[in-house]
């Protein structure tokens, strides 16, 4: 990972030093204290360059969707009242590229599967994680042209971490307000007025090209704004789980690959 990763600046390859110590220990902390953890320049600028060109190719073989959904990725129950966020509808157009279609020897599978960015993973976040084992959503890329976003959205994993590729000309920011839920309270009320417009609680959280970023998108609301002019909007997706084994479910991957298999 020598040339891909900036392991200057984010030795992920000497487990053992202090350095290594140091960073596990901010990104644990700032997961602790925000839910967030943002390594700018975590890869190299050499590196993106071949990650865009790479991103570019590949988003020919991604599938366009074009969806409503919830902001809690489920279909309501029929006794959630009109005009809660439960059964507020939002649009989603954006084009996924699935693991199986991404090159045995393109950058971003080379991170996604290599063994030190697993292992930094799990020391940053304090506890174990696996790979997903689902030949689609383990890895994706997501690709956003002009009119594409997506909405509002709470995420059915604990964590995700994403890789900005490039960012779009205008639009395309990665908005959230950090907990806005806890496990044992939705603030609907909060969740509400988000929704109704009130972006007063909005934060945008810096997505440069070579950004690696640990999210915790659980309790955190979160969207991509409108993308707007010609440049798109390029991010890798890496999938983990606590448990060994776990794959999205038929129903998602259909969504979002436009198959199950
Ligand atoms: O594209 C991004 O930056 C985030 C994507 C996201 O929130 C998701 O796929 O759940
Ligand atoms: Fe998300």
């Amino acid at each position: 990972m020598g040339e891909v990763v900036d392991t200057a600046r984010y030795p992920i390859n000497r487990p053992t030093s202090d350095e290594y110590s140091t960073l596990a220990e901010r990104c644990h902390r700032e997961l602790a204290d925000t839910g967030v953890s943002i390594l700018e320049g975590f890869v190299t600028p050499v590196a993106v360059t071949q990650l865009v060109a790479e991103a570019r190719a590949q988003a020919a073989e991604g599938h366009a969707s074009d969806v409503e959904g919830t902001p809690y990725l489920e279909l309501p129950g029929d006794h959630w009242p009109q005009g809660h966020p439960r059964t507020s509808w939002g649009h989603t157009r954006l084009t996924a590229v699935a693991y199986d279609r991404i090159d045995g020897d393109a950058v971003l599978r080379q991170l996604y599967e290599s063994d030190e960015l697993l292992r930094f993973l799990n020391d940053a976040l304090g506890f174990e994680i696996f790979r997903y084992d689902d030949p689609l959503g383990g890895l994706n890329m997501a690709a956003m042209y002009d009119g594409d976003e997506l909405f509002w959205h709470f995420d059915q994993t604990d964590f995700v971490v994403s890789l900005a590729i490039q960012s779009s000309t205008t639009g395309g920011e990665f908005e959230c307000i950090q907990r806005i839920r806890t496990e044992s309270d939705e603030r609907y009320d909060d969740v509400e007025r988000l929704l109704r417009g009130d972006h007063s609680n909005v934060t945008t959280l810096p997505m440069r090209p070579g950004t690696l970023m640990l999210f915790e998108g659980r309790y955190s609301i979160h969207r991509v704004a409108p993308i707007r002019g010609e440049a798109p909007r390029y991010v890798g997706l890496f999938g983990y789980d606590r448990k060994p084994g776990t794959c999205s479910s038929a129903l998602l991957r259909e969504i979002r690959y436009g198959r199950s298999a």
